[in-house]
């Protein structure tokens, strides 16, 4: 069978042809109109990258190279005894656009397995932060870290052909996706269970059955397959999130994929961004204190005014893209309601009835243009109810899994030869001279 790096070999001529043709062919082709709207409004609905791996329809929500979750939930190999995706067969998916065997996803969980560990002086500066400092500020700086290990950096520095720099970046993009969760999960350890002993990466398990080993989690199967999920569906969201668009800009400058990543974790780390999850729970939490076991959606209306009134937004709720509910929080409800643990569990009920009230809400409130819920609306509270209860940790869960998605595009931005990132930006003063000719 093909291993990933044929069958990238393989698909890369006719993608490099795809971009030859639409540079040459219809390099002066108009799609869209730049907006002072646009300019000063975040960028939003600016159409202004090529991301190649999935794109996000407003009313579909996200499909993989064409496939949409179910899709996926369907043709993407699940690990060994269990159903969900998981993050291997998804990688596969995102970098080669096809649907991988189960032999492949095993040889892939197997590399990974055997590329997991360590450098030494990586787990010395984690073990020597303070256990106060956010576990995604430690994610990020141990990821950075790595980067004394690039292939990409070493190579561009021996001085490499432009054709030979996509092999070298996939090999740092292999590496550090094996690396990511064991760096997490010693975050995990050194910051909730100081003194205890990190389980070694067991060969014949896949990259998050590893992680949720790692985590103290692994006699859990359905948190282990919750994690699977989790982390396969968080994989990837088109480029423009804050996160993917992060990894995007600084990879373009030729930074390699270490530091680009690490870039892209601390945005990933604000609050409208992959903090939600968190925000979430606390927020549901308080609304659980506050109205009791009398949860009616009558009590959960006042809560989510209260909310509003006091000037917050309802976290879990709204996107910049998306204008139904997210796909992704339908799947993980999903899994809620195949099993009566999870069905029955306090949070996930209050989580369940908060989003059938709060569209309505917000609806009436009137700002926000998408009033449905986001994935985050739901995914930290499964979290909680396994358990795992170290709210601050969950964007680190989500970081190990935005690599699937940002990693593919370095990879390709690299096998394409992609430009520095550099628009124009203009000053109020220059954008009103603008507008008068
Ligand atoms: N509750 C209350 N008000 C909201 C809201 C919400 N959930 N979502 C948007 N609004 C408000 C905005 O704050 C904005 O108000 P102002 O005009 O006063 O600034 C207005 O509605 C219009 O915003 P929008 O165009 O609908 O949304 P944006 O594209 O600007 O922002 C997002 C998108 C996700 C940041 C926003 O909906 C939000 O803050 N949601 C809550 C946080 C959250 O769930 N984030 C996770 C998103 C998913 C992810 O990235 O992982």
């Amino acid at each position: 069978t093909k291993s990933l790096k044929e069958t990238l070999q393989e698909v890369i001529p006719a993608k490099q042809e795809q971009l030859r043709r639409l540079k040459t062919e219809h390099g002066q082709a108009v799609v869209g109109e730049v907006k002072i709207e646009n300019i000063i409004g975040g960028m939003r609905g600016l159409k202004a990258m090529l991301w190649d791996a999935s794109v996000l329809d407003p009313i579909e929500g996200i499909r993989f190279h064409g496939h949409s979750i179910p899709d996926c939930q369907k043709v993407l190999p699940p690990a060994p005894g269990g159903k969900e995706i998981i993050a291997e067969s998804m990688l596969w998916l995102l970098l080669t656009g096809q649907v991988p065997t189960t032999e492949q996803t095993r040889e892939l969980s197997r590399e990974l397995a055997e590329k997991g560990e360590l450098p030494e002086f990586v787990e010395t500066l984690i073990d020597s932060l303070p256990a106060t400092l956010h576990p995604m500020t430690q994610l990020g700086m141990g990821v950075a870290a790595l980067n004394r290990e690039s292939s990409f950096q070493a190579a561009y520095e021996r001085g490499i052909k432009k054709s030979e720099y996509w092999t070298h970046t996939l090999e740092d993009c292999i590496n550090l996706i094996a690396r990511l969760p064991v760096l997490a999960a010693r975050i995990y350890r050194n910051v909730y269970r100081p003194g205890t002993p990190l389980p070694a990466i067991n060969k014949d398990l896949d990259l998050v059955g590893n992680y949720s080993n790692q985590l103290g989690y692994g006699d859990n199967q359905s948190l282990t397959e919750y994690l699977r999920l989790y982390i396969a569906l968080h994989g990837d969201h088109e480029g423009g999130n804050a996160s993917a668009h992060t990894a995007h800009l600084v990879g373009s400058t030729l930074s390699d994929p270490y530091l680009s990543y690490s870039a892209a974790l601390f945005a990933l780390a604000g609050p409208l961004h992959g903090l939600a999850n968190q925000e979430v729970l606390r927020w549901q939490l308080a609304m659980q204190k506050e109205i009791g076991d009398n949860i009616t959606h009558e009590n959960i209306k006042d809560y989510l005014w209260k909310t509003l009134k006091s000037g917050q937004v309802v976290p879990g709720y709204g996107h910049g893209v998306l204008r139904n509910p997210d796909p992704r929080f339908i799947a993980l409800q999903e899994f809620c309601n195949t099993r009566p643990d999870l069905k029955n569990s306090p949070i996930i009920q209050l989580v369940t009835k908060t989003s059938e009230v709060a569209p309505d809400v917000l609806k009436e409130h009137g700002k926000t243009k998408n009033p449905y819920p986001n994935v985050d609306a739901t995914s930290g509270c499964v979290l909680y109810h396994y358990g795992l209860t170290e709210f601050k940790y969950y964007t680190v869960i989500f970081g190990v899994s935005r690599a699937l998605g940002a990693l593919t595009q370095l990879v390709w931005a690299r096998a394409l030869g992609l430009p520095l990132e550099r628009p124009k930006s203009y000053s109020m003063d220059a954008l009103e001279e603008l507008i008068k000719k």
